[in-house]
């Protein structure tokens, strides 16, 4: 078996090959926010790929995070610079911190970033609102942040890796002050076709931001040549090598490439075999009254691209389909609230609550119930417990960059059993193809895979899981880092 990437040689990797340069990572979240709990300070460690990935790399070479401070604690907690070194517990690298107004925040961040560009970005049933106030405040918000990045830079060789679709207009803001500094960037979310990008009236704009880039990262290749079409249809005098996926603007070279981004595989695997995950387990199925009911289990952000209200639907007309599933099989869907500033996901909530709410009342009976919802954070001892646990895990987004938790799922099986049944259109289709790939506006359709993934016999699950498992294996979160890294070193 091939030697997968692990934390210890992307971290012997980036000493190797970084150590010459200033490392700067920039995204709008902070890795570590510190907030008042009282009269005291508590300081929260963000969890999330993109950590899991970065911190290692940063913590053994040294550098800066740059980040918006959005903790009430965080001016309490820096330095007269805006830095502190983190992580709190082995200090290796420092956290500079952004400020903003909360006019900026909910103009940048809950307008534009998220009411224009999220939507823009994905083919779902919410469309973009493209408002002058809130793209203003966009274009302000990176100049703040090219600000506080060239401050650091000055006449130092320095390597700059900017995340996410928050950030588009600062890799042409450095890159214009500083043309030395090498600047990447990695774009979470899917990048539309040229057709419905063109309906935003800063297309330009935003694309030559972007374009200040050296080494542009998606998550798949479908989203690296919708870019390169975009780019192609909308910007004049760029040159667009599809063989190469390069874009060339007056001399200037921007490399566009896949990196599927990924999980602590061998982490979750373990965790998954731990006494606490094992009691996580018998306390969920005592308290939520499972016994050794079926159990199948989705996890998401509660947001509108993840097709909750629609997975719901399938779940009832499968009970219709199959009334001899119940009181034997129970749906736990988890859901973490995010960006309630926003209507649309207010109005979310509600109607998962309703339609939570009428399945249950249609269908339930004595003390069973057919879909227990969770809302809120969950640890990741329950998630994995509740992995662990499922006969089958449901992601049915409508539209998904990656979506990790179809990856964190498939970690935590080390037992190789449970089923997978994975929208199309989520990047971790690419990989997980022996997933049950499912049309999840297909309701029909997703409550008979419903029926055939509890139906599956064990030797064909088995099977299936090992082929996801060594996938997610080697193409762990270690390798989406070193991949990158690789390719940047080529460019400086
Ligand atoms: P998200 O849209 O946030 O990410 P996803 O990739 O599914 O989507 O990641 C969500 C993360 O939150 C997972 O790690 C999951 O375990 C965690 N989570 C979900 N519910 C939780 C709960 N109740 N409590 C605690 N944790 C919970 C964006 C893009 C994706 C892309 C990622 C990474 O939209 O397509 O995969 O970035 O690039």
């Amino acid at each position: 078996m091939k030697q997968a990437w692990d934390k210890e040689s992307l971290c012997q990797f980036a000493k190797a090959k970084l150590s010459d340069y200033l490392f700067i990572v920039v995204s709008n979240r902070e890795p570590y926010i510190h907030s008042y709990q009282g009269n005291e300070i508590k300081c929260e460690a963000a969890v999330g790929g993109v950590t899991t990935a970065l911190e290692p790399v940063i913590s053994a070479i040294g550098g800066i995070w740059v980040a918006h401070g959005s903790g009430d604690a965080d001016r309490a907690t820096v330095d007269s610079q805006n830095k502190l070194m983190v992580p709190p517990e082995e200090p290796r690298y420092a956290l500079k911190r952004v400020w903003l107004t909360e006019e900026e925040v909910n103009n940048y961040y809950y307008g534009f970033s998220n009411q224009a560009l999220w939507p823009l970005c994905h083919a779902v049933d919410v469309k973009p609102v493209f408002d002058e106030s809130q793209w203003d405040a966009y274009k302000k918000v990176n100049e703040v942040f090219a600000q506080s990045v060239l401050e650091e830079v000055r006449d130092r060789k320095a390597l700059v890796f900017i995340q996410d679709y928050h950030l588009a207009l600062l890799p042409g803001l450095i890159k214009r002050a500083n043309p030395e500094t090498t600047v990447a960037q990695f774009w979470h979310i899917p990048w539309p076709r040229q057709k419905a990008f063109q309906i935003c009236p800063w297309r330009e704009e935003i694309l030559n931001g972007l374009l200040g880039n050296d080494l542009l990262g998606f998550h798949t290749v479908r989203h690296c040549r919708n870019f390169l079409t975009t780019v192609n249809r909308t910007i004049a005098e760029s040159k667009v090598n599809y063989e190469k996926a390069e874009v060339t603007i007056e001399g200037k070279k921007t490399e566009i490439r896949p990196f599927p981004i990924s999980v602590d595989f061998e982490q979750l695997s373990k965790e998954a075999q731990s006494v606490e995950v094992k009691e996580e387990i018998e306390r969920l199925r005592k308290e939520l009254n499972l016994s050794d009911k079926f159990v199948g289990v989705s996890i998401d952000r509660l947001d509108y691209i993840k097709g909750i209200p629609r997975r719901l639907m399938a779940i009832g007309h499968f009970f219709e389909k199959c009334p001899e599933y119940k009181g034997k099989t129970t749906f736990i869907q988890v859901t973490v609230p995010s960006r309630t500033e926003i209507p649309s996901y207010r109005k979310l909530r509600e109607n998962i609550d309703a339609l939570a709410e009428e399945i249950n009342l249609r269908h339930g009976f004595g003390d069973w119930k057919p879909v227990i919802t969770m809302v809120g954070p969950v640890p990741t001892t329950t998630l994995v417990a509740l992995w662990s646990m499922t006969k089958l895990c449901i992601v049915s987004s409508l539209h998904d960059g990656m979506n990790l938790v179809a990856k964190e799922f498939v970690a935590s099986r080390y037992d190789n059993d449970g089923i997978l049944l994975l929208s199309r259109f989520a990047g971790a289709a690419k990989e997980l193809d022996d997933a049950l790939l499912i049309n999840p506006y297909a309701i029909d359709q997703l409550a008979a895979s419903i029926e055939e993934a509890l139906e599956m016999p064990r030797i064909e699950r088995y099977k299936r899981m090992r082929r996801k498992r060594s996938i997610v294996r080697e193409n762990n979160i270690y390798k989406w880092a070193a991949d990158i890294i690789l390719e940047l070193v080529k460019l400086v």
